[in-house]
């Protein structure tokens, strides 16, 4: 098969080492995480091909973005923007256990990306294309280099799997549904949490299961929905039948990525002909595995699902 494809923005990102808030730490880790190469690093890791496209500053954050991506055995497509800097992103543990993320990426480097970034062929030779509401939330032309990919990827018959991932700090609520609709609409596989699926469907707080939204999103895709409901599990809707999987408990030490490799467990499982019941198998025990590794796509040990702990895996991004 060819690649999965990706396109999406990939920041430095800074982690405390130990519980506190920046004010008053010490040190902080180097690292780097987004969304779409975590998906491409998942992709890998299960023995399928992935090309990220990214957009980085000429700055050393830039340098290690793209180090940590191809060292992970991603194709980088990179393109290096002279007058922008590279995105940061800072993650402190709290006293009271919680994460928080805080974004410095307004008019970063990614921000600038345009439909001319993903070169002539690449989407027409995909496996399939991997697409997030974070890459549509950036600006409007990261949204318009999105549209023009899904465009490619109908043209040549690609499938393109979406993710809404919404980033509250990147795009108000109000305005979210309208943004993550019409690629949801021209999803072959769509995967939501249970909040982001009463977000795309307009739905209230705690309105509707999780089976019931899984249904609701495999109505607006044109193939499987996914729910990913956390500590609940996942819920997957594939031609009209209603698959589940609870949780896989593990101890978590840091949930961020756990969305990303559960999607990218999925797309390796489906696109290397396995049923989707394996599918959500094994994107059930790669989520709850990367819950128990800090950082966003560091390779988890498996036998940490045999050590369970507490399924705590918050949503930390609103
Ligand atoms: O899904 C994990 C990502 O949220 C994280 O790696 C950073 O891409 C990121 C974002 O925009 O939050």
């Amino acid at each position: 098969t060819g690649a999965v494809v990706t396109v999406g923005e990939t920041m430095l990102l800074l982690s405390g080492t130990e519980p506190g808030e920046v004010a008053e730490l010490e040190h902080l880790r180097v690292d780097t995480g987004g969304a779409e190469s975590n998906v491409a690093i998942g992709l890998v890791r299960a023995g399928v091909p992935a090309t990220w496209v990214g957009r980085v500053g000429a700055d050393p954050a830039g340098d290690r973005v793209l180090r940590d991506v191809r060292s992970a055995g991603v194709d980088v497509v990179p393109v290096v923007d002279p007058d922008r800097s590279t995105g940061l992103m800072v993650k402190e543990r709290l006293h009271d256990g919680r994460t928080r993320v805080t974004y410095h990426r307004r008019h970063s480097a990614a921000s600038a990306l345009v439909p001319e970034d993903v070169p002539a062929g690449l989407v027409e030779r995909a496996a399939a294309v991997h697409l997030t509401g974070i890459t549509l939330a950036l600006s409007d032309t990261a949204r318009a280099t999105v549209h023009a990919v899904l465009d490619r990827a109908d043209a040549a018959g690609v499938p393109v799997s979406f993710d809404v991932n919404h980033r509250a700090k990147l795009v108000d609520a109000s305005t979210a549904r309208g943004v993550y609709r019409p690629v949801a609409e021209r999803a072959e596989v769509l995967f939501a949490g249970d909040d982001e699926a009463r977000l795309l469907l307009g739905l209230g707080d705690d309105e509707g299961t999780d089976e019931d939204l899984a249904h609701a999103l495999a109505a607006v895709s044109r193939g499987p929905a996914v729910v990913k409901a956390g500590s609940r599990g996942a819920v997957a809707v594939v031609d009209g039948r209603t698959l589940r999987r609870p949780a896989t408990p593990v101890r978590v030490v840091d949930p961020v990525g756990a969305g990303d490799a559960f999607v990218a467990a999925w797309l390796a499982a489906t696109l290397t002909g396995a049923p989707a019941e394996t599918a959500l198998d094994r994107a059930a025990d790669a989520g709850a595995l990367a819950c128990t590794v800090a950082g966003d796509w560091h390779r988890p040990d498996p036998a940490a699902l045999h050590r369970p702990g507490t399924p705590d895996t918050a949503d930390v991004h609103d």
